[in-house]
């Protein structure tokens, strides 16, 4: 399977280099062109695609730029979008990435499509001809750096860095043709495990295991992007355990690397996870801006902070994450989550374009300068589970490209290419997917919540699940109200954002609906700006949802997917319909019976 790429030749040897790669993928997919190749190392990624007055096409770039040439030409003719006659494309940001959760095992944390394409057994072991299929269908959208391996680094992933070193120096050689590089999550106490008593970032040994490890990957492999790093995160170690604090820990690897021209991606996912759900003072959304913001400034040249789009966890509502709005003398990422850990499990359908252009809608493209997406891949024969969550990793890429890549023609390009659709069936399925994101909201936790998940899993409803556990997730629903008031008068957490966001979301009068209940704590009887109370409001986005979850299943049983896909895709449009309707009783009747409210319109409602 080739997912959206299943129209190309199969590519059944090993590209010496991008541009031979190139030459390969235009011939066999347009080869009534011709198309004539320019090196200009100057233009390292970025490209351009000209008409001769002979008719012939020529497209120039360095040598990954000629690559993503040559498959924008490709996906232009493949979806029918043409191309002007003299047009030129460079990546708005150099880091285009995605972070794999695979376990040296061969499991997948968060992974919702089947078991690792790396890693089996605790050793590496790929299919090599899974791995060039990866890196087209990476290289087909614009993206360039692999992290393979999770960043809650269990044994014996740290042998990456070790033992595994020569293999993974193979996997790279396998990638580079594609313009992909490898990255590796690194477990920042590993120096502990060669007889160094400590793993303090300002202790000479542990500075000098770092350079001499460092010596050695990237004599292995030198153009390793980097290292991601989660540190004192849910249990990982870090810095703090040695009273130092993020920018000491990520200067100290920073250096280490830095003679190579290594990067060090550090998360910034960091929180209190013993929280006492008793304890108010504490507000888990503010634990980023408190760990971080001072250290804005701080961080080494070749450090950057990666920070989830949300102060929370990738949940189906958050806002942006004030962190990305307040660091300005930091380098930032942007990470997303492809995998639907709280979105659907790659059962829901669920495409995630339309929330992505919500962030950037209020995030400056500047203020960050990379992108990074947990992987929804797997060695599932589609790769995402789900044949439509495939969408997700193809925009992704579009967007990691031009973050102002227009939603809908991304999606229907990717529904062009995958499948050779007649107009009015290929509209339906486009409406669908991007309908899709606001019907799973309408059906799950409303008004920007949060964590009225199943536990753990994170899959189907249970909205006191969260209520009571350790996590700092909690929505305080009682007979009276609900949400958590994050104003100034509440637990501050708006103070965190500049002053025009304090306004937006600050009076329960202007808020918008959809995030009511992120930064307010409301009576079920407060009025919505479209004048229904908030309780009513709450049992129609559930009933509708459901609704429209029907509605889809009607329209994806209309549409002729091939086979497999068509299998799976109805097997699971059946398991979404059960969890739709899950969410809508389970979600209603939570709030009816703490309320008493009834439904306005006397639709069912269990009591
Ligand atoms: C990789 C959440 C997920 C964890 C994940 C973590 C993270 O807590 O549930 O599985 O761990 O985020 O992003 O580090």
């Amino acid at each position: 399977m080739k997912a959206w790429l299943s129209r190309l030749q199969d590519l059944d040897f090993s590209p010496a280099s991008p541009e031979e790669l190139a030459k390969f993928e235009l011939g066999s997919a347009l080869p009534s062109l011709s198309v004539r190749l320019e090196a200009d190392p100057a233009m390292g990624e970025g490209y351009r695609i000209r008409r001769e007055p002979d008719g012939g096409t020529v497209i120039s770039g360095g040598s990954s730029g000629i690559l993503y040439g040559a498959y924008a030409l490709i996906r232009s003719s493949l979806s029918g979008v043409s191309l002007p006659e003299d047009y030129a494309s460079a990546p708005r940001y150099s880091l285009r990435m995605i972070d794999c959760w695979d376990n040296a095992d061969g499991s997948v944390e968060r992974g919702y499509s089947g078991r690792s394409l790396f890693f089996d057994g605790g050793r590496l072991r790929y299919d090599p001809s899974r791995m060039r299929e990866l890196g087209r269908l990476m290289a087909s959208v614009g993206l360039n750096v692999l992290c393979i391996n999770n960043v809650n680094v269990h044994f014996p992933a740290q042998l990456l860095l070790e033992d595994y070193l020569p293999e993974a120096a193979a996997l790279a050689d396998l990638f580079r043709p594609f313009g992909v590089r490898l990255m590796f999550s690194v477990d920042f106490s590993q120096p502990m495990r060669h007889g160094i008593p400590t793993a303090d970032p300002m202790d000479p040994a542990v500075q000098a295991w770092w350079k001499e490890t460092a010596a050695r990957v990237w004599k292995a492999i030198p153009d390793l992007a980097g290292f991601l790093v989660k540190a004192d995160s849910e249990g990982r170690p870090g810095p703090f355990t040695y009273g130092r604090n993020h920018a000491d820990g990520a200067n100290m690897l920073a250096d280490a690397v830095r003679p190579f021209g290594g990067i060090v991606i550090w998360r910034c996912f960091v929180y209190n996870c013993r929280q006492d759900w008793r304890d108010t003072k504490t507000d888990r959304p503010m634990a980023a801006w408190d760990n971080y913001a001072f250290l804005d400034g701080q961080f080494a040249e070749n450090v950057i902070l990666q920070i989830k789009h949300g102060p929370f966890d990738f949940q189906v509502r958050e806002p942006l994450s004030p962190l990305l709005l307040g660091m300005k003398h930091t380098n930032l990422a942007l990470e997303l989550q492809l995998a639907q850990e709280y979105t659907g499990h790659q059962i829901d359908i669920y495409t995630m374009i339309p929330m992505w252009h919500e962030l950037f809608d209020e995030l400056p493209t500047e203020n960050i300068m990379s992108v990074a997406a947990v992987s929804n891949l797997g060695n599932d024969a589609n790769y995402t589970g789900h044949p439509l969550a495939a969408v997700n990793f193809f925009t992704y890429g579009l967007l990691a490209w031009d973050p102002s890549v227009d939603a809908a023609s991304a999606v229907t390009s990717w529904v062009k290419m995958t499948y050779g659709f007649a107009p009015d069936q290929e509209q339906a399925l486009s409406s669908l997917l991007l309908s899709s994101r606001g019907i799973y909201e309408k059906y799950t936790a409303p008004l920007g919540i949060c964590w009225m998940v199943t536990p753990h899993d994170h899959y189907g409803p249970n909205p006191d699940g969260y209520e009571y556990d350790l996590w700092g997730t909690y929505h305080k629903a009682n007979r009276d109200a609900v949400g958590i008031d994050r104003t100034a008068a509440g637990t501050g957490y708006i103070l965190q954002y500049p002053e025009w966001m304090q306004r937006k979301y600050g009076d329960p009068a202007t808020c918008p609906d959809l995030y009511l209940l992120f930064f307010h704590r409301l009576p079920y009887t407060f009025r919505m700006q479209d004048g229904r109370t908030m309780i009513q409001r709450i049992y129609d986005d559930h009933f509708e949802g459901f609704a429209e979850t029907q509605a889809m299943a009607e329209t994806v049983r209309t549409l002729p997917f091939p086979s497999p896909d068509r299998e799976i895709i109805l097997e699971r449009m059946d398991r979404q319909l059960r969890n739709a309707k899950e969410w809508c009783d389970i979600i209603n009747t939570f709030f009816f019976r703490l309320s008493g409210i009834p439904d306005g319109h006397g639709r069912k409602i269990y009591d």
